[in-house]
């Protein structure tokens, strides 16, 4: 929980408080949303985030990072007549001039203005709203493109490295601290037969064969701010992540969590598919704001990414439900399996549409 004296002693907030509402969307930090106001009945929103430090071990980078990439997406924003206030985040710097306040407890908050009239999605079916999604976070690798990549700090090195990923998934199946092991056979022999998959993105890197590119690297539907009038993804938020990767990883990640007919912790596993409508899309989408500048072989292997980022974040809720739980917030004891086995389950029903997938791409890129 936040302390409103801390915050108010910290950062410049206007007006009076009056109320806070807590945001459940991410699995990592904590987040609030706080309403002030004026005597004259003026609102002023903020969000206020506890940034996981065990997870983002330097805050003074991270912030770093974050603020660098505002400032010059504002000022891009701002050369197109775009609106500044509305298109990427806003942070208070805090009385210190550091864009985070430390509490007492040792605690990092960071604070952002709230941005209204939009609204956010965990799961969707609407063809066009996934085609502007697309768009934006095309749209958001193009606006980076040139920027400079040598001052981001790796906030949590090896991120989307897969075989790093793998290789720890299988410690946290030889370590088992959790004493679960036993009963997810089935899903540990599923991602130990897809150990190849995790070495093909990295032989393109090594061998030059794909670049490197200043990416965002969790872009999750529930990441993009979709404007409630016109439905396009206006603003994309939580940028902890942002460092050199592979636009693959970007667009693989998309299609995980989006095209998934199925939410991320559905119980149900047979509500669990991969929606050629939304791949369909969300690649033109994408290609329509980021094709000018792909690769050829970043094209070809979209459908691949897709299936890769999924059995990624398969592996590693498998590897936190063996480990006990310390990385991913959990509502309940097995929330973790839940989340693996739709991963799984998704990653199978990519491998029946491959082709398809394959297809739909190679059209959208004509
Ligand atoms: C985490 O922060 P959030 O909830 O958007 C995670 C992503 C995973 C995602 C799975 C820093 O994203 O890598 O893909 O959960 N972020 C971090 O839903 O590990
Ligand atoms: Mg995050």
């Amino acid at each position: 929980m936040f302390d409103i004296e801390f915050l108010q002693s910290n950062f410049k907030l206007q007006g009076t408080y009056q109320s806070y509402k807590p945001l459940n969307d991410g699995h990592i930090n904590s987040t609030f949303v706080l309403d002030y106001a004026d005597e004259d009945g003026t609102v002023h929103r903020y969000v206020v985030q506890k940034i996981n430090t065990h997870i983002f071990t330097n805050p003074d980078a991270l912030m770093g990072n974050i603020v660098g990439v505002t400032t010059f997406l504002q000022k891009k924003i701002a050369a197109r007549g775009g609106n500044v206030q509305r298109e990427t985040l806003d942070f208070l710097p805090a009385a210190d001039g550091k864009y985070y306040a430390e509490d007492s407890t040792g605690s990092c908050w960071r604070c952002y203005r709230h941005i209204g009239n939009v609204y956010t999605c965990n799961i969707i079916d609407s063809e066009e709203v996934f085609y502007n999604a697309g768009t934006a976070f095309g749209a958001f690798q193009q606006a980076l493109a040139d920027y400079p990549s040598e001052t981001l700090v790796e906030t949590i090195p090896n991120f989307h490295n897969t075989y790093s990923r793998f290789l720890d998934f299988k410690k946290a199946v030889a370590d088992d601290l959790s004493g679960r092991r036993a009963n997810v056979q089935d899903e540990i022999q599923f991602i130990l037969d897809r150990e190849a998959d995790t070495h093909v993105l990295l032989n393109f890197i090594d061998k030059g064969e794909l670049p490197l590119r200043v990416t965002h690297n969790d872009t999750k539907l529930n990441n993009i701010l979709f404007d409630d009038k016109t439905n396009q993804g206006i603003c994309i938020i939580d940028l902890d992540t942002v460092m050199p990767g592979l636009s693959l990883y970007d667009f693989g990640d998309s299609i995980r969590f989006g095209a998934n007919t199925a939410s991320e912790d559905e119980k149900d596993v047979s509500k669990v598919s991969l929606s050629l409508p939304l791949y369909k899309a969300y690649t033109e989408g994408y290609l329509h704001t980021a094709k000018d500048s792909l690769w050829a072989k970043e094209i070809e292997y979209l459908p691949f990414s897709a299936k890769l980022m999924t059995l990624e974040c398969g592996m590693r809720f498998l590897a936190d439900y063996l480990n006990g739980d310390t990385y991913f917030k959990t509502a309940y004891p097995e929330h973790n399996l839940v989340r693996c086995r739709t991963q799984l389950a998704l990653v199978a029903d990519m491998e029946r549409k491959m082709e398809e997938m394959q297809k739909i791409t190679a059209d959208a890129a004509k």
